[in-house]
């Protein structure tokens, strides 16, 4: 399942100091290893996963959006890059002939090491949906923490295998609260841009969503939002809007509109392994190690750092344990990996000098779910597209922004859906238990009533408007609110004060964090493209001015 590696060979041949004056390139790496980058030797190297003792200019722990961006950029500027993945390659079909299991039909390709599903809307008409799975290295991490459920991507592409897609660069009078320390003339004029090319985002074509039967959900969205006097706004995602046609057209596999969503997949979506991996393997200097995953990273005794990897098979068993050297590393594990890691290495006194800001200024972005249920003559549809194309603006007036969600079900529910980011100031710490040997989050399940408030300033409104009421069948018996848990992470390493203005750590020359844990806890709307923006600005500094 693993996809690649070449650090062993290849990457050997540089020496730090040919990473550090950029001689890495292709022309210098041939010279150094008195070998030819012939195109055969990278497709061998494509095969082996990360050996032990191997030395690698640049690791980068995680493929989600904050890894792919430094991958591609270092891996541009000449660097031999390697990238450790606990998570699977997902690049293999499965005894259907698919890669990804469909949302209806979970197996054991969805959760990561349960033998229960836990889905994020976990009851329908008043009844638990959850079934028991073989326990495997599936594609989505329910992670429980104390007060909350933090949903997170495991794979080659982090959270692009299992998000929706929305693609959402925030306004840019909302900037300041996300990351006051950023310039926002060079995150609009340059940055942001650059991510919604590097991304593939586009937005949907507007007179087939106004006639195409799988929106229609989306388009009752609309008039409830607009007959109350919310702006509704479309939302650009990276689906490839013309082969969604074709789906509705017949004339291709269906996906979007045939329920996939949260477990992969298997053919519109433009993930990371179609966009920023994709180029980042073309260049033949980034290699990935799938189902490794890393434990540790100390300062070397001759210089650079020790990374400990552990090797896990399919039930999550560790195969090997492996030590290699990078002379820089590169944290993009997540909100929640990179912080879990940093405040481990902290606590335990592997890197005693971060500073006091690790772990601190964790958010959910606000989330919270609820529906709402319609009258008979507002039917949203048995075919949804599981791609969310549109959104209700109340940030300014009541702080949140509401994504009008499928509800795949394939039966007509009656049923409005929506994930309502919202202006939570709530943020929690995480911190090492020594006990237990493992890193606690303290956030608390009351700290989730500002965001339902929040969300309040839209729906009660349009239920007052219309007539309806709430559903309270989705989330329990008699339970309006989905408060238990949150799709978007961010925090933990907050830019400039767990690490500089451009994600270097405090303490270590050659640390970076390049992922959601910069961002303080909130993005206004959904965070992917911030979060790729964002890491675009800071590889360019580092390369510029640290290698
Ligand atoms: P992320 O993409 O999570 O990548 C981190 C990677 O590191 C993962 O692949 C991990 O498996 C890996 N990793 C962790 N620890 C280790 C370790 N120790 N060793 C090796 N590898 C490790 O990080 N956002 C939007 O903007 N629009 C949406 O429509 C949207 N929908 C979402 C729907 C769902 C169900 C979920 C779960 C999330 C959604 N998100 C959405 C959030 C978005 O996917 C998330 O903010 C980004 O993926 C975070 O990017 P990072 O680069 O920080």
């Amino acid at each position: 399942m693993s996809d690649s590696a070449s650090a062993g060979s290849d990457s050997k041949g540089v020496s730090r100091r040919g990473f550090i004056a950029g001689t890495g390139s292709l022309l210098g790496l041939a010279a150094l290893t008195g070998r030819a980058p012939a195109a055969h030797a990278q497709a061998a190297s494509a095969t082996a996963s990360i050996a032990t003792g191997a030395h690698v200019p640049a690791l980068v722990i995680g493929t989600g959006y904050g890894g792919s961006v430094a991958a591609l950029r270092l891996a541009q500027a000449g660097v031999d890059v390697h990238m450790i993945e606990m998570g699977m390659a997902w690049d293999t079909p499965g005894a259907d002939g698919k890669i990804f299991c469909n949302t209806l039909s979970p197996d054991h390709r969805s959760y990561w090491l349960r033998t229960r599903t836990k889905a994020p809307l976990n009851y329908f008409l008043g009844y638990p949906i959850d079934k028991d799975i073989s326990r495997y290295t599936g594609i989505l991490d329910a992670e429980e923490f104390s007060g909350i459920t933090v949903y997170q991507g495991r794979g080659v592409g982090g959270g692009s295998l299992v998000n929706g897609g929305m693609a959402v660069t925030p306004k840019r009078e909302n900037f300041a609260a996300i990351l006051p320390s950023v310039n926002p003339d060079e995150m609009y004029d340059v940055y942001y841009p650059r991510a919604n090319a590097g991304l593939g985002v586009g937005t949907v074509d507007p007179a087939w969503f106004d006639s195409t039967a799988c929106y229609q959900y989306a388009r009752v969205g609309r008039k409830h939002a607009q007959r109350s006097g919310f702006p509704f706004v479309f939302v650009p995602d990276v689906y490839d809007w013309d082969y969604m046609k074709q789906e509705a057209a017949g004339t291709v596999t269906k996906s979007a509109l045939d329920g996939e969503i949260l477990y992969g997949n298997n053919h519109g979506k433009k993930s990371l392994q179609k966009t920023y991996i994709a180029q980042a393997k073309a260049t033949g200097k980034v290699t990935v190690s799938a189902l490794h995953k890393v434990t540790s990273v100390a300062p070397a005794a001759g210089g650079g750092y020790t990374v400990v990897i552990e090797q896990i098979d399919t039930s999550g068993a560790t195969t090997a344990t492996k030590t290699v050297t990078a002379d820089k590393v590169f944290f993009a594990a997540g909100s929640v990996g990179t912080s879990k890691l940093l405040v481990k290495l902290k606590a335990t006194g592997v890197l005693p000098d971060l500073n006091d800001e690790i772990g601190k200024g964790w958010g959910d972005n606000g989330n919270v779910m609820c529906g709402r249920a319609n009258h008979l003559w507002d039917p949203t549809g048995k075919l949804q597209s599981t791609i969310p194309c549109g959104g209700i603006d109340n940030w300014a007036a009541g702080g949140a922004f509401a994504e009008v969600a499928p509800l795949p079900t394939g039966i007509e529910t009656y049923a409005s859906f929506y994930l309502s980011i919202t202006n939570n100031p709530h943020r929690a710490q995480f911190s090492w238990n020594a006990a237990t040997g493992t890193v606690d989050l303290n956030w608390q399940t009351s700290w989730k009533q500002p965001a339902i408030d929040m969300a309040k300033t839209i729906f009660d409104k349009i239920n007052a408007k219309e007539g309806t009421i709430y559903r309270t069948d989705l989330f329990g018996v008699y339970k309006i609110w989905g408060d238990h848990l949150t799709y978007h992470p961010l925090g933990g390493a907050v830019l400039n004060k767990a690490t500089d203005n451009y994600g270097r750590l405090a303490g270590y020359p050659g640390l970076y964090v390049i992922d959601g844990s910069l961002i303080p806890g909130n993005t206004t709307v959904n965070p992917f493209v911030t979060i790729t923006a964002l890491a675009e600005r800071n590889i360019e500094k580092i390369i510029t001015t640290d290698l």
